[in-house]
């Protein structure tokens, strides 16, 4: 009598049919396991399957199951049954592609590279509130990146200090200010404090430069204090609010989706955490993926990389990502990406942070193009003269990215971006 059933998981011949979702996973099988075996295993325990032959299995389940139809040395495709998904649950959907197979003892590494999602699946959800051409009306920019900057040191500021670097910010013709991932509502800077002061002062700004200035504020906390601090963030003129998405987790940025768009505020996504599962390039969830999930469930922009800054990721995933997250269908990358029609899910914006200042400028516009928010913080409070003629310097690299010049033709005739060249240079942080 057979003890376990995972051959009835595999079918080379299997050919997916047009509303299966598709995953593309990496495995390295652990010794003693077959390439077939370990990946019939995993399409076992991700669909239907145990770890041994059912006595109490109805006939009628057989088409529930999922099926490993292609692989390809260590890389696996598996066809999922829609009927397997609940409809506009995402959370679920993670439980089944990207649960109990991390742990199986039969692989040694597993890695979830990205899956295709059919329309009748993602029908079932509504995706960003605005859209990227809805976000540029809301700010009234056009033509060229957002930028925006987190007052540094990350953590440590009072409000009222807090608020007063995101003027010098502003005034050096930044969009955004930023909160840092790890500032929330602390007992020196609170939350409620926080909005007041920069609420005074983007009011001042703006009356000032006559542009439109905002700011990602920092809500992450359990989904009852995010809708306080939502609502508080509605209530005095702000139209995004900050999520830490990870830690926060699918479920709270699924609610927090629906309670932000009936306020008007757009979802800034910070993605901390992110690198406990995608940094190992052989075991863990890429952040394509990660990307892709929070497009469909509707964050409107979510950090993408730099590929020349100070954190991991490399210019072909930075690329990817943007892609997928801008495009209404993008085509499938070689070990990277499958193919993804959004049909009438909108779009969500790439952000480009960490470690950047004016001198990469054009490294980073020259991945990711216009469409994109660019954060640069670090990079334009270290300026020699300050946070103002940081974000002035960086606006300038912009302006010379445009013209087709470099930046030393253009430091000529700007003594900001002369002194930040001075500083930096073009240096890539390790
Ligand atoms: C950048 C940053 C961002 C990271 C996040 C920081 O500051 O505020 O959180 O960029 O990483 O705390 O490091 P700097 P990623 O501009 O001063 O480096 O965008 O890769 O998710
Ligand atoms: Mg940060």
């Amino acid at each position: 009598m057979a003890i376990d059933w995972y051959n009835e998981f595999v079918n080379l011949n299997y050919e997916p049919e047009k509303n299966e979702l598709i995953c593309l996973y990496y495995f390295e099988p652990a010794a003693g396991i077959s390439g077939r075996e370990a990946a019939g295993r995993i399409a076992s325990e991700s669909s239907t399957g145990t770890w041994t032959t059912l006595f109490t299995m109805p006939p009628r389940m057989k088409a529930l199951q999922a099926t490993a139809f292609d692989i390809e040395g260590n890389v696996v495709m598996i066809a999922y049954p829609l009927d397997l998904w609940e409809e506009g649950n995402a959370v679920q959907l993670l439980s089944g592609i990207a649960g109990n197979i991390f742990g199986m003892k039969a692989l040694k590494n597993l890695r979830l590279i990205d899956v295709s999602l059919p329309s009748a699946y993602t029908k079932h959800f509504k995706g960003p509130h605005f859209g990227n051409d809805g976000i540029r009306k809301m700010m009234g920019i056009t033509g060229r990146p957002f930028t925006g900057a987190v007052p540094k040191p990350k953590i440590g500021f009072s409000a009222r200090e807090h608020a007063k670097i995101g003027y010098e910010t502003w005034m050096g013709g930044f969009d955004f200010v930023k909160d840092d991932e790890n500032l929330t509502s602390t007992s020196f800077n609170r939350f409620d404090d926080r909005v007041e002061h920069m609420t005074k002062l983007r009011d001042v700004a703006e009356k000032e430069t006559g542009e439109k200035k905002s700011a990602f504020l920092n809500i992450t906390a359990d989904v009852e204090t995010m809708k306080k601090r939502a609502d508080m963030l509605a209530e005095n003129g702000w139209n995004y609010a900050m999520i830490d998405v990870v830690v926060a987790g699918t479920a709270a940025v699924m609610t927090m989706r629906d309670y932000c768009s009936d306020l008007g505020l757009a979802i800034h996504a910070h993605r901390a955490m992110h690198a406990t599962f995608d940094r190992n390039r052989k075991h863990g969830i890429t952040m394509q993926f990660l990307a892709k999930l929070m497009r469909l469930v509707g964050v409107s922009q979510i950090h993408t990389g730099t590929a020349v800054g100070k954190l991991t990721g490399s210019r072909r995933e930075s690329i990817a990502l943007a892609d997928l997250l801008r495009e209404k269908k993008t085509a499938a990358v070689e070990g990277m990406l499958l193919e993804q029609d959004w049909g009438k899910i909108k779009s969500a914006f790439p952000v480009s942070s960490g470690g950047l200042h004016p001198g990469l400028v054009p490294d980073v516009l020259d991945i990711y193009g216009t469409e994109m928010v660019l954060l640069v913080s670090g990079g334009i409070h270290g300026h020699p003269k300050g946070t103002r003629a940081g974000a002035t310097a960086t606006m300038q690299a912009i302006e010379a990215w445009q013209e087709g010049v470099t930046l030393e033709e253009k430091a000529k005739n700007a003594k900001e971006l002369k002194e930040a060249l001075g500083k930096w240079g073009h240096y890539k942080p390790v």
